[in-house]
């Protein structure tokens, strides 16, 4: 047996019930088979896939907090830190019903390589908890965010891990963990990023994976002879990553049509009223029927179903494991020409191989959504140097990340004998830079 099959059987043979992160070690591993099969003698000794996908640790603890009802809730808070092989850990807090150590380790693990992409010094790391914000008042949110910072802080700072946002944490979370962080710690530092503007935030995080999304996926369809104006886009979720999607979309000339929540989805036919989405969904924390409600060329489904809609372009930006083979055969049937992800492997492996034999262009999400970390990074950058930079500089920087990494991809998938295989090509270069250093900082 290979190097990268046997390190893929003892993956799932040492973490058992963690699906997710088996899909996303075997993604990467086995896109890597090229880059392995010509260094292997060197890899093997140094155990190098033994040790990169084995997180650097993983904590574990209780998260109490009182309801509004005066009674107490315990939830589960998690924080992986993966590899600091190139910078200090780096990576969001999720926090949704559905979380469990197996998520936390495939969204860690897949980080690891987003933010070498990214050309920035940050290494990879998540977390986050079972706790669901929806439904709950703002005084048990921070209750709830509180408690996790107090016993997390313990493991972050400036300098070793810096959390950000992720679903269910966006910047009213951010805020309460970051006022206690500084309360415990009596320091003021970038500990956190994602944070409001008036307190250390940069201008442009919160549009930064959306619009970054857009930017790789504008030079994609270039550098292959297409022109993002004019075309139609399906997007899933309603959240911060497909808000700011559709936002630059329609700035590019492209008409966004559809975009859902964990109950249902919209399809507008005259494209989707983004000041609308945001009222619904930033404000008033509502579903989308709310939408539907407020615009008459609205239609609103039940379920799920964004892919069955005819589109050039398909930008899935909700959660994992959303768009299946079902769903790439119909994308595929109605000429769909791009996909790219928003969200954090939200394709299925085997969605992804048909699409790819169909040859429709796809962008995994390590590359497509690195905006928003990197952007988290000059944010640290803003941190550490006590400035803060103008929307349009961020912004410019981040358009040149984004096609930087395009071509980074490309080109990686090139040097191997895998021209146009994107997902070749991102998890190469990622992993490249990260061997080097691991290798160079010796057995740790
Ligand atoms: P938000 O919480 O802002 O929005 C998530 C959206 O996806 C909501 O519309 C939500 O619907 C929907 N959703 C979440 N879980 C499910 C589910 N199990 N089934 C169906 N719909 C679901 O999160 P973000 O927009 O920040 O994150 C979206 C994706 O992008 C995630 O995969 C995240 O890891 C990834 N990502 C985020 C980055 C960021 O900077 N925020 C950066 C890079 C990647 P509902 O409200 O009904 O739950
Ligand atoms: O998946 C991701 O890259 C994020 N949720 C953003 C992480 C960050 O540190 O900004």
């Amino acid at each position: 047996m290979g190097y990268v099959d046997e390190v893929i059987e003892r993956v799932i043979a040492k973490n058992p019930g963690e699906p997710e992160f088996h899909q996303a070690v075997k993604e990467v591993l086995e896109s890597l088979r090229p880059v392995v099969e010509a260094n292997e003698a060197l890899y093997r000794r140094e155990a190098l896939l033994e040790r990169i996908t084995e997180p650097d640790r993983q904590i574990k603890f209780r998260v109490p907090w009182v309801d509004d009802k005066g009674q107490v809730q315990v939830n589960t808070g998690y924080r992986v830190q993966f590899n600091n092989a190139i910078g200090p850990y780096k990576g969001g807090l999720r926090l949704h019903p559905s979380v469990n150590i197996g998520i936390i380790k495939f969204l860690g693990f897949e980080q690891i390589f987003k933010n070498s992409l990214t050309s920035l010094p940050i290494g990879g790391g998540k977390g986050g908890s079972d706790f669901d914000p929806k439904g709950k008042s703002d005084r048990e949110v921070m209750a709830f965010c509180q408690s996790f910072i107090n016993e997390l802080y313990k493991y972050i700072g400036a300098d070793e891990d810096v959390p950000a946002g992720d679903i269910g944490t966006g910047a009213r979370e951010i805020g309460y963990m970051f006022g206690q962080y500084k309360k415990i710690r009596g320091v003021y530092e970038g500990v956190l990023t994602g944070k409001g503007l008036s307190y250390g935030g940069s201008l442009a995080r919160t549009e930064a994976t959306g619009y970054g999304l857009l930017y790789l996926t504008e030079e994609m369809l270039k550098c292959n002879g297409l022109d993002i104006a004019g075309k139609t886009i399906a997007v899933s979720g309603a959240g911060n990553v497909a808000i700011y999607a559709i936002q630059k979309a329609q700035q590019l000339g492209a008409k966004p049509v559809t975009c859902s929540d964990s109950t249902g989805w919209i399809y507008d036919p005259e494209g989707i009223d983004v000041a609308l989405l945001k009222e619904v969904k930033e404000v008033k924390r509502a579903r989308l029927t709310e939408y539907a409600a407020a615009r008459k060329s609205a239609q609103y489904h039940e379920g799920r179903g964004v892919w069955t809609v005819k589109c050039d372009i398909a930008l899935p930006c909700a959660t994992q494991n959303e768009l299946d083979l079902d769903d790439a055969k119909a994308l595929v049937a109605n000429g769909c020409l791009a996909v790219a992800e928003g969200a954090n492997m939200p394709t299925t492996l085997e969605a992804t191989k048909y699409l790819q034999e169909n040859k429709i262009l796809f962008a995994p999400g390590k590359a497509a959504n690195a905006g928003g970390v990197a952007t988290s990074a000059l944010e640290m950058s803003q941190n550490s140097e006590r400035l803060s930079w103008s929307f349009e500089e961020v912004d410019s920087k981040l358009k040149d990340i984004m096609v930087n990494i395009f071509h980074n991809m490309d080109a990686a998938a090139k040097k191997y004998g895998h021209e146009g295989d994107y997902v070749v090509g991102a998890n190469i270069a990622g992993f490249e830079k990260v061997a080097t250093a691991m290798i160079a900082q010796g057995v740790c």
